[in-house]
Parts: structure tokens; sequence; C-alpha cells
């Protein structure tokens, strides 16, 4: 760990140098002109924060610091015999901006191993939640639970100066991503099986030992799904509703478990992390409206053109921002190519990702008809057991703490200030456009 710390101290002063540069000389220069529209239609597109982690580009995807997720899955480290990088590496280069070693991903799976004990009280205080409680709800429960050992508000407690924010940011950060997949085990075993957490094992990596404590399937190809799947959802920019939220609370220096906390909030919303489990109740439907038919392009024509006549949308397609086939998609259509051509719900897929974009496309209005990370994820957690699609947004924020966690501990070490957009009612707003 000594290694990664050095890394973002040495980091830490340039790029607060350099946020100081701009402000002093830069400050007043215009970079976009604000509009009606945009104060009204939730800030789209404004450019008015700053994430150093990732950026997301509206053809090619989201790139997690300067690399292409085809790149991170390529170039950085696998679990010996595997073929996808494994989501340390990936949380590796979302907080230095550089690829990390062998040696590097190997340290730091065993530095969260050795923080991985997750305290009774917080274990127990999952087990007083009623079993019909949403599994993002016992989650952001647990978050709260865990805020008591908080490093971070401990040593703000006690005077912290501003330079170390970011180094119990970042012991905070590397407990919560320890002890997260427990938590998550813990939330499902008692959720939907019989209450008993296979037993955590050193012996794996991060997400093999989650895939492990989730008990539906001990295929190595669910601990390469499970790699995949953490590695793809880490990290999507700074604006969207669940990162912004912890970012927005993290800037009351709130520390990351109070800051995270209100992150599983957001991501728990229907228009956020909750897709997921829409698009595979979608496909299900539709595969049980098949009924024994082979799922064919112009089955799946005649599908859609009726889910758009009901006046519905049609689950896992479009996007706010991508204005292509999502990366994170072809990825999981290359692994499922690989591990499952056979799965009956592969092929649905199959058919929805030939079929949907050309009948989106002449309906005319939709902006991106190519599917979205969201449209698949579920396909290969169910193909591998796990079927319980209230849980699949657990599995989305386990993989998202990397990328928010990331991101806390920058701007503590850049010292980015409290959020505070100034608002204004409707009439001013009309007095204001009036003006210009
Ligand atoms: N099926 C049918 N109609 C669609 C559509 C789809 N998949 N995607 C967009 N449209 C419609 C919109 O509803 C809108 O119709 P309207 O003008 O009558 O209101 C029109 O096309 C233009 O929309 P847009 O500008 O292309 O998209 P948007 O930015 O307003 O919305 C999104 C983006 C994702 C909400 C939308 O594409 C959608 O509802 N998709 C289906 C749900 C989904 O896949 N959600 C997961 C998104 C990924 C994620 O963030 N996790």
């Amino acid at each position: 760990m000594e290694n990664m710390k050095t890394k973002i101290a040495a980091l830490a002063g340039e790029k607060s140098a350099f946020k100081n540069f701009l402000l002093k000389y830069h400050g007043e220069r215009k970079i976009q002109g604000l509009t009606v529209e945009m104060a009204i239609n939730g800030a789209r597109a404004v450019k008015s924060m700053v994430t150093e982690t990732s950026d997301l580009d509206a053809n090619l995807g989201i790139a997690y610091r300067h690399l292409s997720l085809y790149d991170v899955n390529k170039d950085l480290p696998k679990a010996p015999g595997g073929n996808v990088a494994l989501p340390e590496g990936a949380f590796w280069l979302l907080v230095t901006g550089e690829e990390p070693s062998e040696e590097e991903v190997h340290g730091l799976t065993e530095e969260l191993h050795k923080r991985h004990e997750v305290p009774k009280n917080v274990l127990d205080t999952l087990d007083t939640l009623p079993l019909d409680t949403h599994p993002m709800t016992q989650l952001s429960v647990a978050m709260l639970a865990l805020q008591k050992d908080s490093k971070f508000n401990q040593q703000y407690q006690e005077g912290m100066k501003k330079d170390q924010y970011w180094v119990y940011a970042l012991e905070d950060a590397l407990d919560i991503i320890a002890k997260i997949p427990t938590i998550a085990a813990k939330i499902y075993r008692r959720t939907f099986q019989d209450g008993v957490v296979p037993a955590y094992d050193t012996n794996l990596d991060w997400a093999a030992n989650f895939a492990q404590m989730l008990g539906v399937n001990q295929d190595a190809g669910f601990k390469e799904a499970v790699r995949l799947y953490l590695m793809l959802h880490a990290d999507h920019e700074g604006g969207n509703v669940s990162a912004h939220a912890t970012h927005l609370v993290g800037s009351a220096l709130s520390d990351p478990y109070y800051a995270w906390a209100a992150g599983l909030c957001g991501l728990a919303g229907p228009l956020h992390g909750l897709a997921n489990q829409e698009c595979l109740s979608w496909l299900l439907d539709v595969q049980k409206q098949l009924g024994d038919q082979r799922p064919t392009k112009e089955l799946l024509t005649e599908f859609a053109e009726k889910t758009l006549k009901e006046g519905k949308v049609i689950p896992g397609f479009g996007h706010a921002v991508l204005r292509n086939t999502d990366p994170r998609y072809m990825l999981e259509r290359e692994f499922a190519l690989t591990h499952c051509t056979h799965d009956p719900l592969f092929q649905l897929v199959d058919a929805c990702y030939h079929a949907i974009p050309p009948v989106l496309l002449k309906q005319g209005k939709v902006k991106n008809p190519y599917p979205n990370v969201d449209a698949h994820s579920g396909q290969l957690m169910y193909f591998y057991n796990l079927k319980e699609q209230n849980f699949y947004t657990v599995m989305f924020a386990v993989s998202r703490t990397l990328g928010v966690m990331a991101q806390y501990i920058w701007s503590r070490a850049i010292g980015l200030p409290i959020e505070r957009p100034k608002s204004v009612p409707l009439e001013e707003l009309m007095n204001l456009a009036k003006k210009h």
C-alpha cells in the first residue's frame, strides 16, 4: 500500500497546484453558456464538476483515466488462468492514473484481505431488518452502521490537517472496498438463501472470493463473470446520480461511509442502478411470451414494434449520454460468446442485439438506438444461477464502490470545496431569460 500512497502523495501536490493555477489565471474564463433549459432539466451535460478518475465520451464510452475499457480489459493484470482484468487493478488505475504491475495488484488484493473483517455489530444490525427489506436498503443501512469506525472522521475530530485528508480518505476507502463483498454476500444469503455465508477465502482475488461467498455457483466461469462485472461497472464519470451524490455529501467533509451511503440511496433509483433489474424482468417476460419459439430477429422485431406501439420503452436500449453501443455491453457480449452461447436467454439477448436498433431507428426520435450495459448484465448473472433480480443493484454497488472511493480520495487530495450551486425560482429564471 505504501506504493499507492507514494504515488498519490507525488501527484497530489502537482494536481493541487494545477487546480490553483486554473482558478487564478483562468477562473473567469467561460467554458459554456448556461441556458434556461440546463437549469430546468437537471444540468445535463453541463461541464460543472471535476472528476479525475474517468471520462465518458458519447461515442467511445467510458475511459478509466486514459484507457478505454477494451484496453483496461486487455492490459491490466488477470487472475491465474483468467482472461478478464482484475477489478483491483481497475481501482489502482482509477486512483493513480497508472496501469498497475502484477505485483502491485497482488499487494492490493492482500491489503484488502487484511481489512475484510466486518464488525459483528454491523452483521447483527443487518439481522434486525425484515427479510423483505430491499437489498439496497440493507446495504445502505450496513454502510451507515460501519461509519462509527471511520478513520477519516476520527482524525477530523482530532484536528487533522488538510493535507492529511486524502491519507485517511484512502484508509476508509480501502476498508470499505475490503468489507463490502462480505456485507453484500451476507445480504444475499440472508434474503434469498439459508442465511449461511460460505467462508471468506484469502487465496482468491477480491472478485472471485465475492463470487464464492454468494454461494450460487462454484464454476470458474462465474468467478470470471463476477470479475468482469465488477471491473466494468467501477466508474462512469462524476455526474451520474450515485457518483454525484457521493461527491456532494463528501464535499461537506462527511466521511467516505456517509458519502457512499448517500450514493447508494441514489443508485437504488429505478432511473439509475435499478434499471438492470428491470431489463432482466423484461427479457424473462419476452421469453415467457415466446414460449417454445426460438428467438429470431424477425420475432424480436415484431415484439419490439408491439412494445413501442403500447407506449412503453424497451429496457436496456438508449442512453442519456452514449451515442453508440456501450463498450461494457460489447465486453459482456464477447464474454457470453465464449462462455454461454447455448444459453436460451443469451440467444434472446443476441436476437435483441440484432433486431431492436433498427426498430428504434425507424421510430425516429431515439438519440441512441443501441444497447447499454444493462441489456446484458442480468443474463450473465442469471446464467450462473444468481437469479434474484432484486440483488442486481447490490452487485452494481459493490463494483461502483471502486470508482466513487477513488474520486473521494482525489476530491480531498486537491482540496475541492463544498458544493453550493445557486438555485432560483421559476419566476426568477423568467426574469433572467428576459434580460439576455
Ligand atoms: N425505447 C423506447 N423509447 C425510447 C428508448 C427506448 N429504449 N430510449 C429512448 N426512447 C425515447 C424516449 O422516451 C424519448 O421519448 P419522448 O420524446 O416521447 O419522451 C425519446 O426516445 C428521446 O429520448 P433520448 O433523448 O434518446 O433518451 P433520454 O436521454 O431521454 O433517455 C434513457 C435515456 C436511458 C432513460 C432512455 O433511452 C430509456 O428509457 N431507455 C430504456 C431504459 C434503460 O435502458 N435504462 C438504463 C440506462 C443505462 C443506465 O444508466 N444504467
